[in-house]
């Protein structure tokens, strides 16, 4: 039987692992598999990833050089761009990006690729398990017919597939992809067993669910619960500054209830690769089926218009010192999406820069982490002197609370704060200085 057949190979470490795209999930995931003692190759269309990786040189924060170079010396791990090794491969994790066209839909390349690249070397006893963030039904209604475009192969029987999100929170130290419970589910029941004997193998909590359909929601519950949760308090942001109420200190209030609340915070907007966009794939896909997310699209809007509702607030604090914005000079601290970290996708600050430049102000920005911003029609460097730049700005937009800041220095060498974080909330300060979201 195909199947015990490979779960014998697998839990006897003697089955051979590819991971597809080695990204901040895939290269993390082959160390765990090496960890456990898998071979494993990893594969890339980036022939300069793939050479960094054969030198043990890792570019992802989460793996150190030390790392890599342990298995690569032990010949545990490789990485390549030919995916006819996929021929002496038993096991193959599809990490690649999910990331949305221009016009808002999901851009479904990256996978189409993966599974088309894959197909030609599909095998009997074989399993494959998607990883990426992606609308419910991908991993039956996509990549499937595409595994199987020219062979006879059925899955369940001669090959297996299922779906596993990510989960990883790059940066973070306490949950690892080791550690993290990884949710699982087959295209049929036994495709959901062979892929939880593999990853069992090597992570800590497998957690098998019913059908690859659940787990692809699953992800989408957890990343829309939490686009949702941050939008609310975006808007209620915008209502406790109608009603003159310090938004943060009833977050904070609210905040003391031991149970039954869970605290999001206000900001300029949202940025990064899973919280904006992993809601819209299932926004799109009930669209297909004629159906209206309205929270998600609700959501989305209210995120969205929050850079345009941040330089509103800006410009309302320059007026209240008879200085127009056109004009003005604006230093906007903190350009990275989230605090501590150097990722720019989708970074509110990109629209805010933009939105400030269009009325006339005069931008510069600091950020200890993003030496330069080149983005579309945005190409500035990091202020050098940041002593400098907060005296002479007219206003200073902290836009991402880093935490290497001085806060109480950058209290006082500026003349006008606006604060999208609350960064200042420790800094003793004249109440007519920091002007908060
Ligand atoms: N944000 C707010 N208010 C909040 C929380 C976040 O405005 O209360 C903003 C951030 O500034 C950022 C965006 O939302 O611009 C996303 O922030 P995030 O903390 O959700 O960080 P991400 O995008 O790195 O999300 C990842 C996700 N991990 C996975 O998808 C595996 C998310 O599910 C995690 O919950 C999150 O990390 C985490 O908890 O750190």
């Amino acid at each position: 039987m195909v199947k015990d057949e490979l779960i014998q190979e697998i839990q006897r470490k003697h089955a051979n692992i590819a991971v597809i795209g080695l990204g901040y999930v895939g290269l993390p995931l082959a160390i765990t598999f090496a960890n456990a003692g898998f071979n494993v190759t990893g594969i890339d269309p980036n022939e300069e990833k793939v050479e960094m990786i054969n030198r043990s040189e890792s570019y992802i924060s989460d793996i150190t050089n030390a790392q890599l170079r342990k298995h690569i010396d032990a010949g545990r791990l490789r990485a390549t761009s030919d995916y006819a090794v996929l021929n002496d491969i038993d096991a193959v994790s599809i990490c690649v990006p999910t990331p949305l066209r221009k016009t808002g839909d999901p851009d479904m390349s990256f996978i189409a690729m993966a599974s088309e690249d894959i197909a030609p070397y599909l095998h009997r006893s074989m399993v494959i398990v998607l990883e990426s963030s992606t609308y419910p039904g991908t991993t039956r209604e996509f990549v499937l017919p595409k595994l199987t475009a020219h062979t006879d192969l059925q899955v369940g029987e001669d090959f297996f597939l299922a779906f596993s999100p990510e989960r990883v929170d790059p940066g973070r130290k306490d949950y690892t992809t080791y550690n993290t419970p990884k949710v699982l589910g087959g295209i049929t029941p036994d495709c959901t067993e062979v892929a939880r004997a593999w990853y069992e193998q090597a992570l800590e909590t497998v957690v098998t669910v019913s059908t690859a359909e659940v787990a692809e929601m699953a992800k989408l519950l957890e990343n829309t619960f939490r686009m949702i949760n941050i939008s609310m308090v975006n808007e209620l942001a915008q209502m406790c500054d109608r009603l003159n109420v310090d938004v943060w200190e009833v977050i904070d209030a609210a905040a003391t209830k031991p149970f039954g609340f869970m605290k999001f915070t206000p900001g300029p907007g949202l940025g990064g690769h899973c919280i904006p966009i992993d809601p819209l794939y299932l926004s799109w896909k009930m669209k297909t089926l004629n159906y209206t997310a309205r929270f998600i699209e609700l959501a989305s809007e209210i995120n969205t218009s929050m850079p345009r509702y941040v330089v509103s607030r800006i410009q309302d604090a320059l007026n209240r010192y008879k200085k127009p914005l056109n004009g003005s000079k604006v230093l906007i601290l903190g350009v990275a999406y989230k605090p501590n970290i150097n990722d720019m996708r989708e970074s509110p600050a990109l629209d805010i820069i933009h939105l400030l430049q269009e009325k006339g102000a005069i931008v510069t920005y600091h950020d200890p982490y993003v030496p330069e911003i080149d983005h579309e029609n945005i190409h500035m460097s990091s202020e050098k002197d940041l002593h400098a730049s907060l005296e002479d700005a007219d206003l200073v937009a902290i836009i991402t609370d880093h935490q290497k800041y001085d806060y109480n220095m950058i209290g006082e060498k500026s003349s006008l704060i606006f604060d999208a974080r609350n960064a200042m909330k420790d800094v003793p300060k004249s109440s007519l200085k920091v002007i908060k979201l």
